[in-house]
């Protein structure tokens, strides 16, 4: 494969874009090489500016579960665009995007939508704080919500990819209400609630995490969460930015069966635009400006070609629920191929449409187990599959996705560049 291109806009990018990059992950530091350059994309395909062609199994972190440039989503902001971009009022749009989001998630009976996971994350954090009074928030270690500042606390995904977990920047004054437990041991969060009570606003966590790769809640986890906080009367927060729509329509509290106080959205429910939600129960959400005294805004929220974008792809998963049997099936058929040519060496944990493959002969069920991950066999395994056709995540603490656009020719495809590298 050649790379001149990708190189020559690197280096140009370099000089006017910190790290020739809008987001630090993409600067595929983790994998030790300069980034492709992304040219267009298209089902479950995406082609870089020297015209190579790779199957995608980044989907944009997330967002398109329907592939590429689905006909149906382009035609919905092709036709959204022509009435005009934004407007900065209320539209019907918004509010057909909030009655699909409480249809599909009835724990977010009222949502507001944001530009950003984010800023949603950010909101709800700031909801939780005004409804309770209190001001204390726990987070798990390697869990990923974001880049505001209280939040950047022992964070995931790029933060972790990069060793800046606690980012320079943050005043200690801004993290020093922000309590660290460990995902998949609740006696850390138990001990946070002992040594502070009645200070805990809510416990903030992505029901299955997937920013420090993919590690799944161990069976009682997310039932405890949802019992010690309504003990001690704070709020859970479930971070659905990945899992919305991603693990079904329902999300991961449809599919564990724990209701949160508070849910955040991004990624799929944008479709591929710009766009975040935060929502609860109205009692809670009533606390939102311009009703109640906890302020949040913004521009662009609830954009009408985004909210097109976001709507044309949530009608499709609702109303055709079989894709996610497809997506699981092949998942798991990428997970099988993993695991039977790279044998002892990896550990894959796979839910849905969501997975990853860790470096590592151990079971990885937290943040202790995941980062013990042989991160340079790691970067060696994506160089490989990248020159191979197959792009997957710069990091070892991200998630493969799968789209509904992925079939039996990408599978195979995938499985023989795997089997390849078995056998480099
Ligand atoms: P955004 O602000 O990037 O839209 O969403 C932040 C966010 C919130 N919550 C969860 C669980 C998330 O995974 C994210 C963002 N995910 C990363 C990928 N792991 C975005 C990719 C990037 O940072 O470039």
């Amino acid at each position: 494969m050649r790379f001149a291109k990708s190189e020559e806009l690197f280096e140009q990018s370099s000089r006017r874009i910190p790290g020739g990059v809008n987001s630090p992950v993409r600067a595929y530091r983790a994998v030790h090489r300069h980034p492709v350059f992304i040219d267009r994309a298209a089902g479950a395909y995406i082609y870089d500016v020297d015209g190579n062609a790779y199957v995608d199994y980044v989907c944009s972190w997330g967002p398109c579960i329907l592939g590429h440039a689905h006909p149906a989503v382009v035609a919905a902001v092709q036709e959204a665009c022509e009435r005009g971009l934004t407007y900065g009022a209320p539209t019907a749009a918004e509010l057909a995007l909030a009655e699909l989001i409480y249809e599909c998630m009835p724990s977010m009976e009222v949502s507001r939508l944001v530009s950003s996971g984010t800023e949603a994350v950010m909101s709800a954090i700031r909801v939780a704080r005004g409804y309770t009074g209190r001001d204390k928030i726990v987070k798990f270690r390697g869990c990923y919500h974001g880049h505001s500042d209280g939040l950047l606390v022992r964070a995931g995904s790029g933060a972790l990819t990069q060793s800046v977990p606690d980012s320079k920047g943050v005043p200690a004054d801004y993290t020093k209400h922000t309590l660290i437990a460990e995902y998949n041991h609740p006696e850390t969060v138990k001990e946070l609630f002992e040594n502070n009570p009645g200070e805990i606003a809510a416990v903030v966590v992505e029901p299955v995490a997937a920013n420090m790769g993919v590690v799944l809640p161990e069976p009682g986890f997310l039932e405890f969460l949802r019992d010690i906080t309504k003990t001690c009367g704070a709020l859970l927060i479930f971070d659905e930015v990945i899992t919305g729509f991603r693990l079904g329509a329902g999300g991961a509290q449809e599919l564990f069966g724990v209701k949160p106080d508070l849910t955040t959205l991004g990624k799929i429910i944008g479709g591929g635009m710009p766009v975040g939600a935060y929502g609860g129960r109205k009692e809670i959400m009533d606390i939102v400006a311009p009703v109640g005294p906890v302020y949040q805004a913004g521009t662009l929220s609830g954009n009408p070609v985004a909210t097109a974008a976001g709507i044309a792809t949530i009608r499709i998963l609702r109303d055709e629920p079989e894709i996610y049997g497809q997506l699981a099936a092949y998942s798991a058929e990428i997970a099988d191929c993993v695991r039977e040519n790279l044998g002892a060496s990896v550990c894959v944990n796979q839910i849905g449409s969501l997975l990853c493959v860790f470096f590592t002969g151990e079971r990885v069920t937290d943040y202790e187990s995941a980062t013990a991950s042989d991160t340079d066999a790691y970067a060696n395994y994506f160089n490989y599959m990248l020159e191979h056709g197959i792009y997957l995540a710069p990091s070892q603490y991200e998630a493969m996705f799968v789209s509904s656009a992925h079939t039996k020719e990408e599978l195979a495809k995938t499985c023989a560049a795997i089997k390849s590298f078995s056998k480099r």
